[in-house]
């Protein structure tokens, strides 16, 4: 019900990965989930896993498609819209080629779904998320960070994601509005095979041996995040796999 203490969050792209983790872990804790994605599928069998439609409500949309995000958070039962939390979780990063190898429409996904779709929903919800003196939580990276190459526009979108949360945070301060960067590194989910358009030989050549963070290690972050006092903001967390470390500018020499 619509009370002063529901605990409702949205976690976008629920369907796989950190945002299926970050649902689960937050339904553990006692809150009710929107889950969003574009399988609905997906999305069925977390609604079942997870409690049924009293728990989770689901929401089937491209993330990328204004009309279509406007329409599922109109379509909102009264229970499942007060939302005090928006985790923007999906997003994508497409091939691993050098800039000048590079495909356009790839890098355009990259920014319609990273930025502008992440960008879109957070303004949508943004008059609630007040009302609620609610919080934000935006997956960013450390590629937000570090350059890498072969990084390029994935890398830009989410300096964009985590410097958007800064600004927002200087917004929304004096309306109480916490937010919060998480900026993970190597982890394992389909973002491998996303990025490599299936390639399953990529996905063991990456994480072999690596040790890396799992889905359940962001969904904790998100969990203490969420779980602090109103009165504390933590503005960005970065957080790698002990293996992964950083290695020595690289020189080129004619
Ligand atoms: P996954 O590929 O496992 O999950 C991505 C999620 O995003 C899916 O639920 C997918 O849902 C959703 N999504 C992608 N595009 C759209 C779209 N157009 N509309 C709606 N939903 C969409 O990857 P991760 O869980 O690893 O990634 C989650 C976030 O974390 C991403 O923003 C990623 O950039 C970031 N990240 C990932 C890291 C990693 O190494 N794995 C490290 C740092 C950050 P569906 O396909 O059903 O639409
Ligand atoms: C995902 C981490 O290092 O592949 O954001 O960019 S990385």
């Amino acid at each position: 019900p619509k009370t002063a203490t529901a605990k409702i969050a949205i976690v976008t792209g629920a369907t796989s990965g950190f945002g299926d983790a970050i649902a689960r872990r937050l339904v553990a804790e006692g809150w009710r989930i929107v889950a969003t994605g574009r399988r609905q599928d997906r999305l069925d069998a977390l609604v079942e896993a997870l409690g049924g439609p009293a728990v989770v409500h689901p929401l089937c949309f491209d993330i990328r498609d204004e009309k279509a995000t406007r329409e599922a958070l109109a379509s909102l039962p009264d229970d499942f819209a007060d939302i005090s939390v928006l985790v923007n979780n999906a997003g994508l990063a497409l091939g691993t080629k050098a800039a000048q190898d590079c495909d356009l429409d790839q890098w355009r996904t990259m920014i319609d779904t990273n930025v502008t779709g992440l960008v879109t929903i957070t303004r949508l919800l943004l008059d609630r998320l007040i009302a609620r003196r609610g919080l934000i939580v935006n997956l960013a990276s450390v590629a937000s960070n570090w350059p890498y190459p072969g990084g390029n526009v994935y890398g830009g979108t989410k300096a964009f994601v985590r410097q958007f949360s800064l600004g927002l945070r200087s917004d929304l301060s004096a309306q109480g509005v916490r937010v919060t960067s998480i900026e993970p590194g190597l982890a394992e989910s389909e973002f491998t095979l996303v990025r490599t358009g299936g390639d399953k030989a990529a996905y063991d050549a990456l994480y072999g041996g690596a040790n890396p963070l799992q889905p359940e290690d962001i969904a904790e972050t998100v969990r203490w995040v969420v779980s602090l006092p109103p009165h504390v903001n933590i503005n960005a967390v970065e957080i790698m796999p002990v293996s992964q470390s950083w290695a020595p500018f690289k020189i080129h020499r004619e």
